[in-house]
């Protein structure tokens, strides 16, 4: 059941969202908490694309066609980090496990499918899952599959986009008794600025106060071919899943970008340790973007996507100066991810 934040149902679910079944059915609730602002956002989108250095944030990468397309490049087999988180968590699942609590709250953000997170809601014997995501047909679909494997786990969905505000403590307040444990793994922390990055981590750190734990998966710093092969694979699952940002665009801002016009680049910038993929112009043409319009000249680049790659140090430092106590930390034998356990 989709309930505003003030527990009564929601007469105007979000554009997305279908009208949910009663929690007596279904039994589990969603709460709505995606914020209006709409037209902000499509006003930033539209300034990053009219400016001289033109961006597009990488959250409008996940239509469906963008999430089937991402789905697509965790199975390529340059793209090592899912295929490396799975087999780690696989194997040391019960060392990890002996960290955290039996019987807590498990917080999935940015939950998707939920399968990731399901395998520890069994280990731990969890009592609570809550699913945080802001795409509400996955969300509807992890809670129901959740709830059918695990009938006495009390389910809960939250509709966020946690990149604008995470606020969580009053939905995890609901049970006092139990411990929460917010899992973000994928490295998904990496798609955002440092800035931004810090900003989610001191967020995450408010909201598990005073005993919460955070278990998330970054991933390491390595060899330059190894990275820009991972964000170029053969197949060019990759560069169709960066050129349809722009028909994401043309939807969102009734523009008219040709993405057969433009390439898929991927660099791995050492300096800033990151990852960083753009659309670069093969040919000198005119964009309408809304009532506007812009030219690319050849070679000119819309940046797309940062993906920051982290050090074991760097990101136990990150992590400290958003306020959580050292953290415990494994990492695969090849050191290409870690997995840390954080504390307040
Ligand atoms: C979702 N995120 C962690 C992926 C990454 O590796 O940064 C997104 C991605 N972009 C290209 N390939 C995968």
């Amino acid at each position: 059941m989709l309930q505003e934040p003030d527990g009564t149902a929601a007469q105007h679910a979000s554009r997305a969202m279908p009208w949910s079944v009663p929690l007596a059915e279904e039994g589990y609730r969603i709460l709505n908490r995606a914020q209006p602002g709409e037209a902000e956002e499509m006003r930033q989108l539209k300034n990053g694309l009219l400016a001289g250095n033109a961006r597009i944030d990488s959250k409008y990468f996940y239509d469906a066609t963008g999430c089937a397309l991402f789905n697509a490049i965790c199975t390529q087999p340059e793209y090592y980090l899912t295929r490396t988180e799975a087999k780690f968590f696989a194997e040391h699942r019960a060392e990890i496990q002996w960290h955290l609590p039996i019987g807590a709250q498990w917080i999935d953000l940015g939950c998707g499918d939920g399968l990731k997170s399901q395998p520890w809601i069994a280990a731990l014997r969890a009592r609570r899952y809550l699913g945080i995501d802001i795409a509400s047909e996955a969300l509807e679909k992890a809670l129901g599959r959740m709830k059918a494997l695990f009938p006495t786990v009390e389910c809960t969905g939250v509709l966020c986009d946690f990149s604008r505000s995470l606020v969580l403590d009053d939905v995890i307040g609901e049970r006092p008794d139990l411990t929460p444990v917010l899992f973000y793994p994928g490295s998904s922390l990496g798609n955002f600025t440092a800035s931004q990055a810090f900003a989610l981590l001191t967020s995450f750190r408010e909201n598990l106060a005073p005993h919460g734990l955070l278990l998330i998966g970054v991933d390491l710093v390595k060899d330059a071919r190894l990275l820009e092969a991972a964000y170029d694979d053969a197949q060019g699952v990759t560069a169709a899943f960066n050129r349809n940002v722009l028909r994401v665009v043309n939807r969102l801002l009734d523009a008219d970008f040709d993405p057969k016009k433009f390439e898929h680049c991927a660099h791995f910038n050492r300096r800033a340790a990151r990852m960083e993929m753009r659309l670069r112009a093969t040919v000198e043409h005119r964009v309408r973007i809304g009532r506007d319009a812009r030219k690319f000249r050849e070679g000119e680049s819309i940046l797309t996507e940062y993906s920051h790659k982290y050090t074991i140090d760097g990101f136990g430092e990150l992590l400290s100066k958003a306020g959580f106590a050292r953290p415990r930390v494994w990492t695969d034998e090849a050191g290409w991810f870690g997995v840390f356990l954080a504390g307040l």
